[in-house]
């Protein structure tokens, strides 16, 4: 049995910070689970382009409005306090936190623990060691984790920040 609580990974390895999010990776690949579980919170006011190529994530709002975009049909649909949704398609989309929201996310498969997004607003497939399994990927071995954000005025290309 794994039992762990949110207060004792704040400020650990297993607390991702970027710009406008932290996730909190409650399981990660290490744990052998088929799926990575994490608690995020993000920023009021964060908008974040993604699109996790390698993954499929399920997320589930426990907090907060916000709206999510699908960039691949334009629809958009209000998030709060309730809402599911899972990205079976491989969906690129924008998150816009209109509130902090808080999210319970899942990813198949499980992340490895220190990923963050890349130039796509994907995550690596990383093995357990943390390297790249796909070229075209790239780890990031920061101790900060690196995350990008949408650039309004070029919202086709996310900026590092
Ligand atoms: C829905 C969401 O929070 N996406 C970005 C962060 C990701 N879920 C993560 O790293 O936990």
């Amino acid at each position: 049995m794994i039992v762990r609580r949110l207060q004792d990974l704040i400020g650990t390895g297993r607390d991702i910070v970027g710009l406008g999010f932290n996730s909190r990776r409650l399981l990660v690949a290490g744990d052998g689970q088929s799926y990575s579980m994490h608690d995020t919170v993000i920023k009021a006011d964060a908008e974040i382009r993604l699109w996790y190529k390698h993954h499929v994530e399920s997320v589930y709002c426990v907090g907060g409005e916000g709206e999510l975009e699908n960039l691949h049909t334009g629809e958009v649909y209000p998030i709060g306090d309730g809402t599911f949704y899972c990205l079976d398609n491989h969906d690129r989309h924008v998150l816009r936190a209109k509130t902090q929201l808080r999210m319970i996310c899942v990813f198949t498969p499980a992340l490895v623990g220190p990923e963050t997004h890349d130039q796509e607003g994907a995550f690596p497939l990383l093995t357990d060691e943390g390297e790249a399994t796909l070229t075209g990927t790239r780890a990031n071995d920061s101790a900060t984790p690196v995350v990008h954000a949408v650039d309004e005025a070029s919202p086709d290309q996310p900026q590092a920040v």
